[in-house]
């Protein structure tokens, strides 16, 4: 018997991404995930079961190995840590960019500067490394409003196309680095269940590649 195989995914915007490759993989939802209100669902495969999560939950899931597979942003795998999680995949979607960001046309501040982001572990580490001193204000969204409030200097951010940026007169500075969804795995499921858990990554490589 094969064993049960559960699959933690992002909800959002990734999930439009994910469904495609799973598709391709030939893991199919026994309902439309993005109609309904359940949390969980079934699939064509008797043994594979689906979780549709907050993004930034994906990891906690995968890490208690309560689900065996996940899909989670790199923004939110660099944030959360990964103890016991193997990145087996590269799954290039919801491609973007983590980027410092300030007024347009703003002077750079010398010394101690103040930076809003909901990206805290993220930020800290970037400008500890960059030796520069910055106070992190923690927000949990519109980080764009923060540079034109005064809350703050710079912001930490996702960008992809920059119009977000622009529309409210602020513009990039810093890449802090490229962003795309990978696979993850719990590290003891992925040997315990090696049997089922590779050949879905294999697919899901395969996937990937005629993604391109
Ligand atoms: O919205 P909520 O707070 O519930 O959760 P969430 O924002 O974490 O979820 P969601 O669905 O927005 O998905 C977020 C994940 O998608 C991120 O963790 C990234 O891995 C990925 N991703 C890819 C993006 C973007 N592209 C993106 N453009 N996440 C957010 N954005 C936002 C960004 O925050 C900014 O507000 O889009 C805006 C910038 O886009 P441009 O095109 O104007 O530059
Ligand atoms: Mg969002």
């Amino acid at each position: 018997m094969s064993a049960n195989i559960t699959i933690a995914l992002s909800k959002g915007r990734i999930l439009d991404d994910t469904l495609p490759l799973l598709a391709a993989a030939e893991i199919e939802p026994e309902e439309d995930l993005k109609k309904s209100r359940k949390l969980i669902f079934g699939t064509n495969r008797p043994n594979v079961s689906l979780v549709v999560l907050r993004a930034t939950d994906v990891p906690t899931y995968v890490q208690h190995g309560v689900a065996d597979l996940g899909i989670s942003g790199k923004d939110v795998l660099m944030e959360h840590g990964a103890d016991g999680l193997y990145e087996p995949l590269d799954l290039r979607i919801a491609k973007c960019r983590l980027m410092t960001a300030a007024i347009k046309g703003a002077p750079r501040k010398t010394g101690r500067i103040k930076v809003a982001t909901k990206f805290v572990n993220i930020a800290k580490r970037y400008y500890a490394s960059r030796g520069i001193q910055a106070d992190i204000i923690k927000l949990y969204g519109g980080m764009e409003l923060a540079p034109l409030m005064g809350l703050a200097d710079e912001i930490v951010d996702i960008v992809d196309t920059g119009n977000t940026l622009k529309a409210n007169g602020l513009e990039e500075r810093e890449l802090i680095c490229h962003i795309s969804s990978r696979l993850i795995a719990n590290c003891a499921s992925m040997k315990v269940k090696h049997a089922e858990l590779q050949p879905i990554v294999n697919n899901l490589a395969a996937a990937v590649n005629s993604n391109q």
